[in-house]
């Protein structure tokens, strides 16, 4: 039980296994690690497939023709496959400023040829996603950056990218994925919500959503699992970014349901119920403290946390008395809308309804979620 297989999509960055655990205090503790290694260990443990940043295949072959070979050759062997992939735009000096809103227009360009060369390898790989992180798109001074201008920029960026996605004819659609902050002190498109109504503004809206990532939404203090639930609202979940985050501060990026693991309950519950059917990515930094071989328990535990979140979620739908709690909390009612068909707002002047009456009605929440919490805790069901 909870063994992953690739039916459950599992799916992990090069990058995400192969941190090389520095950060701003301290050297790398762990050695590279070979991206075909990665892809066999990944296989090995289940999961369905892999990503990359176009820098993460050269991490220990520098010669780039040679690295994507032996990555495809990889891939093929393991079956793994590579449903996404991204451009580093923010770990070379140049960028720090930015790439596709740098201050300097000649790093904006160079931003848009990085990201071209990477999109027609994605595409030979059978990427469908291609995500966005613009983590150096943003500023430490309100000085220093026209918001205005560099919206348009970016606004710009994702145009021209969208439309050479559509002039080769690539089975492609773009992921914004937002964050409030670090590396830049304020990143622009912070929160989900900021980047679905810049989603708004573009040329082809239908080819861009979201890659939300839980740790993120968690530092600017928001609810991802609302944020979540809005952005499959809007058709907007492209795909997800899955982590575990202790609130705001720096960006944790730990494993999965190592957070805020109620949260975690109540996401998978919704990404299973709720009709989301694109890869579960794992977006997380193995610890620091962990050796080479503690890199590959970190990786089982992030699908074991999942898969484990998933049957308790089942159980919890299926429990007879949570049903009736739900019913109790008048939780599906939600779903009726509030005029019958046919109806019109001169209609509501014939309610018999007393608003002291109606007042005096609790919800019964708090059995609800003690429900789910006992659920979580496994001492039901
Ligand atoms: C980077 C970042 C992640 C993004 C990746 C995609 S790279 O490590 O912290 O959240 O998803 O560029
Ligand atoms: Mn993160
Ligand atoms: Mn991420």
């Amino acid at each position: 039980m909870y063994e992953p297989t690739p039916d459950d999509r599992f799916t992990f960055g090069l990058w995400t296994v192969g941190w090389q655990a520095r950060d701003p205090f301290g050297d790398a503790a762990r050695a590279p690690l070979d991206p075909v290694k990665s892809v066999h260990k990944l296989a090995e443990l289940g999961a369905y497939g892999v990503t990359f940043h176009d820098d993460d295949l050269v991490a220990v072959d520098s010669d780039r023709d040679r690295a994507i070979a032996s990555f495809r050759k990889a891939v093929a062997e393991t079956g793994l496959k590579v449903p996404m992939a991204t451009t580093n735009l923010f770990t070379h000096p140049v960028f720090r400023d930015g790439a596709f809103t740098s201050n300097d227009r000649d790093v904006r360009r160079h931003a848009l040829r990085k990201v071209l060369r990477n999109l027609d390898l994605a595409a030979s790989l059978g990427a469908q996603t291609y995500v966005c992180w613009g983590g150096r798109e943003g500023a430490e001074s309100d000085a220093a950056k026209d918001v205005r201008a560099a919206l348009g920029r970016y606004k710009e960026a994702l145009d021209l990218l969208c439309s050479y996605v559509r002039e080769r004819g690539y089975d492609l659609r773009f992921a914004i994925e937002p964050k409030p902050n670090e590396p830049r002190g304020d990143i622009l498109l912070p929160t989900i919500g900021h980047a679905l109504a810049f989603i708004g503004e573009l040329e082809h809206p239908e080819m861009v959503g979201l890659n939300p990532e839980v740790g993120h939404e968690q530092m600017a203090g928001l609810n991802f699992v609302h944020g979540v639930a809005q952005s499959l609202w809007h058709g907007k979940l492209f795909h997800i970014d899955l982590n575990g985050q202790h609130g705001p501060r720096f960006d944790q990026d730990l494993v999965f349901g190592h957070g805020d693991v109620l949260s975690a309950f109540f996401l998978v519950d919704l990404l299973e119920h709720g009709g989301y059917d694109g890869p579960r990515h794992f977006d997380y930094k193995p610890a620091r403290t962990e050796d080479a071989a503690d890199v590959w328990v970190s990786a089982a535990a992030n699908m074991r946390t999942y898969l484990i979140l998933r049957e308790k979620a089942r159980r919890f739908r299926a429990d007879p008395e949570v049903r009736e709690a739900l019913r109790a909390s008048r939780v599906d009612e939600l779903a009726l809308p509030t005029l019958n068909r046919g109806e019109s707002l001169a209609d509501l002047w014939d309610d018999d309804f007393d608003p002291d009456a109606a007042a005096a009605r609790g919800y019964h929440f708090s059995h609800l979620n003690q429900l789910a919490l006992e659920h979580l805790l496994g001492v039901r069901g």
